[in-house]
């Protein structure tokens, strides 16, 4: 079995065929013209800002994808936060990188949008634990990517643990239903205690308390069985039995404290939206939250020719000639031409990343992570 998995295999990202056939024909098209012109690309989703900014993700597998051929690159850092404009800018032959644009803004649109709604999902409890638990809605060859833009959005915790091996963060997480279900109905405190007896001391002890009977009742049947080993619980009622969310979670927390558990932390998941973060936030104390980032829309980049043999030029619709963007001094983004004195107090974003091939920038996300998290304070 060559190829078990729906994976396109890396070499065929890393030599030009994942991608759109158009592409193929164009090289074989200039290729018989005789034509390879010198041109600056963009990568932009909003020509103009729009007010709403998004998270730029996923610069190390552009670096990766392009590193080595004859080309100067140049991006906004990753974990920028960007509002119109180009984010990303090559210069080199056409022919040098026409291949690779499919996969090129696949690797940020994708990345850029989950980055952007977990982003999203950290404001809306910014003194809440968060794990990404979102890993099982995508592809497994993609998990990685997940995780990678929920760390870059300041969320605590993985939960997937092969992109926790290659992100160096170790992956964590509670139990499952099929935990519970193993040991059967009714017998909760043997799965818990099970649980305890099991697993290392360095896991925290977060008991699932919803799969058979009330969510107060199996707390406090966790509590009495873990007594101070109880870490936390998780309650993750199923969405057609919730009703008041918040209440149940109010009562949980209402009856651990009654009975001396002040210290039990109380975590809520499944199908939680920045808005239900907010609605409970003041109830407990982390959450872990999948859809809510694996659903954001990619972001809509698109990578056009602005430039060729240094005149502007740009289909309709498109602005010509080569950008810069900056971040203003009232954390506000501002796009204007390249070489023109941009506003006043601004920063321009623009930073090298390859020169002939050669990658000059550090890329990790703790980098990106830390970026964000300045940026998010000038922006915000
Ligand atoms: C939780 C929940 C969702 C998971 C988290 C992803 O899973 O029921 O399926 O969260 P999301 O709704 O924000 O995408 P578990 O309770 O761990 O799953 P299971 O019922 O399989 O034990």
């Amino acid at each position: 079995m060559d190829q078990p998995f729906d994976t396109v295999p890396d070499e065929a990202i890393l030599d030009g065929r994942a991608t759109d056939a158009y592409f193929l024909r164009t090289e074989t098209t200039l290729e018989h013209a005789g034509r390879n012109p010198d041109v600056v690309a963009e990568v932009t989703a909003d020509q103009f800002p729009t007010g709403e900014f998004e998270v730029l993700c996923g610069l190390s597998d552009v670096a990766s994808l392009l590193a080595g051929r004859d080309l100067d690159v140049d991006a906004v850092p990753e974990g920028t936060l960007f509002d119109g404009g180009p984010v990303l800018r090559i210069e080199g032959r056409y022919l040098e990188f026409a291949r690779y644009e499919t996969s090129l803004l696949g690797f940020l649109s994708q990345a850029s949008g989950f980055a952007t709604g977990a982003l999203a999902v950290r404001r809306a409890a910014p003194d809440a634990t968060v794990l990404s638990f979102g890993a099982r809605h995508v592809h497994p060859a993609v998990a990685a990517v997940v995780e990678r833009s929920a760390l870059i959005a300041g969320l605590d915790g993985i939960s997937h643990v092969a992109a926790g091996e290659l992100l160096g963060h170790e992956a964590s997480g509670t139990m499952p239903h099929a935990l519970v279900l193993c040991f059967g109905r009714g017998e909760q405190e043997a799965a818990w205690l099970a649980f305890d007896e099991a697993v290392g001391e360095e896991v925290a002890r977060i008991a699932l308390c919803d799969t058979f009977t009330d969510e107060v009742d199996e707390t406090l049947r966790a509590a009495a069985a873990l007594g101070d080993r109880l870490s936390g619980v998780r309650i993750d009622t199923t969405g057609s039995r919730r009703g008041d969310f918040r209440h149940i979670l109010r009562e949980v927390r209402w009856e651990l404290d009654s009975r001396g558990f002040e210290d039990v932390e109380l975590f809520a998941s499944g199908g939680i939206t920045p808005e239900t973060m907010r609605e409970i936030g003041d109830v407990v104390d982390g959450f872990g939250i999948g859809s809510a980032i694996t659903s954001a829309p990619p972001v809509d980049f698109a990578l056009d020719i602005v430039e060729i043999g240094s005149e502007p030029i740009s289909k309709r619709g498109k602005l010509s000639g080569v950008k810069e963007v900056y971040r203003t001094s009232d954390g506000g983004h501002h796009v204007g031409p390249r070489g023109d004195e941009g506003p006043e107090g601004g920063e321009a974003l623009f930073e090298p990343l390859l020169r002939d091939g050669e990658l000059v920038r550090e890329l990790g996300w703790e980098r990106a992570r830390d970026r964000l998290r300045e940026d998010r304070d000038r922006v915000y």
